[in-house]
């Protein structure tokens, strides 16, 4: 969901993701040991905009779902030959929380109780067959919507209106994960902190609105460069970023910082007539074994700090 032109804050962020989820097909499991009835759910979910997969058991939408990351919505019978409708719920729920998958229970069971436990085992909803198509339309509808709600809140949460990057909350969410990882697998990680040189002078004279859109181009750099498997970019502050490298040795981390610090010296951003240029300086360090998140910002920090007393324009690792 990176939204790459966002100078007009939140109001435009929050357009561009009604246009990108709601353009988007949702990925729909649909699971009955019956043909006919898969067909007919089917048919009702056309007019919406589904991408649909389907599975004849329980067992086979586990697997579904294990090989396809994108499903976040499964309606699902409850009489099947290797395991009933709120097992396969249950099972499902125990992987994947309800604000990341939906489940809708669907059965011509005369068991009044069902209903209950499907709710009980995890399901978002539940529907008793015979069904009138038109409810369950639009009881699938909600769930959809409330995906997409979801997704949008998540959005805004996590990103920050100017640049579209992750804000600081979501980088140390989404960094104490990886360093775990690391840790645990005994990989390389190193973090780098990068902050604007002078930048107070780009304020004081060419206006705040020339500062954002220098803000604006850095993390631009930032994303182009360092879009790449196990590389996490955040703003961390005002003019100040951070770039989290997992499983890159320390030579690959070097060169890329110095690939990021070279092209925004190079970029001039044009504003007012006039051409803006800045650079930054980078504080990097290597994730030591057993060390923890904390440590190795601090670590980077000090880095930086040198880099600036040295002269800036500079990386110091
Ligand atoms: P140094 O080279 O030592 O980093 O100097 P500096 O001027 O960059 O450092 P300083 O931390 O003194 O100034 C950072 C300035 O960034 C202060 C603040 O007004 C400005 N700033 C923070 N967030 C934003 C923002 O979102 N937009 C704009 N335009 N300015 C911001
Ligand atoms: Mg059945
Ligand atoms: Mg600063
Ligand atoms: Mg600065």
């Amino acid at each position: 969901y990176f939204v790459k032109d966002t100078r007009d804050g939140i109001d435009q962020i929050v357009a561009t993701i009604q246009r990108t989820t709601g353009g988007m097909a949702t990925p729909v499991l649909i699971v009955d040991d019956m043909e006919s009835s898969r067909a007919a759910l089917a048919s009702l979910l056309r007019s919406q905009n589904c991408r649909i997969f389907e599975a004849s058991s329980g067992t086979e939408a586990l697997d579904i779902l294990a090989a396809n990351d994108s499903i976040e919505l499964v309606i699902t019978d409850h009489l099947m030959s290797d395991m009933e409708g709120h097992e396969l719920t249950q099972r499902i729920r125990a992987r994947y929380p309800s604000d990341r998958m939906r489940v809708i229970g669907i059965s011509a069971s005369s068991d009044p109780f069902l209903s209950a436990a499907f709710l009980k085992a995890g399901a978002s909803d539940f529907v008793y067959r015979p069904f009138i198509p038109e409810e369950v339309k639009y009881r699938i509808e909600s769930n959809i919507d409330t995906l997409r709600l979801i997704k949008h809140l998540r959005y805004l949460a996590e990103r920050d209106p100017l640049t579209g990057l992750y804000n600081r909350r979501a980088f140390f969410e989404r960094a104490g994960t990886l360093f775990d990882n690391l840790r645990d697998a005994q990989r390389e990680g190193s973090v780098a902190i990068l902050d604007i040189d002078h930048f107070k002078r780009v304020n004081d004279t060419h206006g705040h609105d020339a500062g954002d859109q220098v803000i604006q181009m850095v993390a631009d750099v930032l994303s182009e460069r360092s879009a790449a498997d196990g590389t996490l970019t955040a703003r961390f502050g005002g003019e100040e970023f951070v770039i989290l490298f997992a499983g890159r040795t320390s030579e690959e981390v070097y060169v890329r910082c110095e690939a990021i610090r070279e092209a925004i010296a190079e970029k001039a951003v044009a504003f007012d007539g006039t051409s803006i240029n800045v650079t930054v300086s980078l504080g990097a360090a290597i994730l030591q074994p057993g060390e923890g998140m904390d440590n190795n910002l601090n670590a980077a920090d000090q880095m930086l700090y040198m880099a600036k007393s040295g002269g800036r324009n500079r990386l110091v690792y």
